[in-house]
């Protein structure tokens, strides 16, 4: 039986994806960078400097900036992006995510966050969420971001559980790979042609049923 939930945040607790993807957007195009929502897949899951030098990339006519110009640019994003989220209350929660925790809480299973976001902490408090973790790992917390597994290492080591007790839940590809090296059960949301490699793979988080997740858990172990 599983020892403890990881989630993701952005994409599967709740969509702040999407507030992403226009702050990305509007300062890629005051920098004459124009992208659109397949390339935005690529930086889900992805942390701030990353996601920057994927856009920058996208135009080969851009010029080098130096690490400090670049800091400014992925701080003038999160401007952006707090001004955005500013309207984040519970109401914001995707479905089905609340149920679960519940469930979650009521198997006595431990409950962490593995998320790359350094707003995180402050978004679960928004969505008033915070009171079912157990521990938060941000960004602030790890070294390498999403795919290197270390953010959800992280926090099972902190839950002092064995990564294969821990059922990790992802909406980007990043993050799958992430779990599967740590050697976690993946269970993604979204659509087989972005995430072929979950342990089991389900459309939208109104489909995440605990029991369902545990069957299929235990049938891979
Ligand atoms: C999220 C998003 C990414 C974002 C990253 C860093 O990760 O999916 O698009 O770039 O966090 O966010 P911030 O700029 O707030 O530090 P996750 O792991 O919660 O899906
Ligand atoms: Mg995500």
């Amino acid at each position: 039986y599983p020892q403890a939930f990881i989630y993701d945040l952005d994409g599967v607790i709740t969509d702040t994806a999407e507030f992403h993807f226009f702050a990305w957007k509007k300062l890629a195009e005051e920098l004459g960078i124009f992208f659109d929502r397949q390339f935005n897949e690529q930086l889900k899951g992805i942390s701030r400097m990353d996601s920057l030098d994927r856009i920058l990339n996208l135009d080969p006519s851009i010029p080098a900036f130096s690490l400090e110009e670049k800091e400014k640019l992925a701080t003038r994003k999160n401007e952006y992006y707090l001004e955005l989220i500013e309207a984040v209350d519970p109401s914001h929660i995707l479905p089905g995510i609340e149920a679960l925790l519940i469930e979650n809480k009521k198997a006595n299973l431990k409950v962490a966050l593995g998320s790359a976001s350094k707003n995180a902490p402050a978004i679960l408090d928004k969505l008033g969420l915070t009171g079912y973790f157990d521990y938060i790992v941000d960004a602030s917390k790890v070294k390498r971001g999403k795919p290197d597994p270390e953010t959800f290492t992280t926090a099972a080591d902190a839950l002092g559980i064995a990564y294969w007790d821990c059922i990790g839940i992802e909406d980007a590809a990043a993050g799958i790979e992430a779990l599967n090296k740590a050697k976690m059960f993946s269970v993604g949301v979204g659509d087989a042609a972005h995430l072929p490699h979950a342990d089991y793979l389900v459309g939208n988080t109104s489909e995440l049923v605990f029991e369902k997740i545990i069957e299929q858990y235990q049938k891979k172990s």
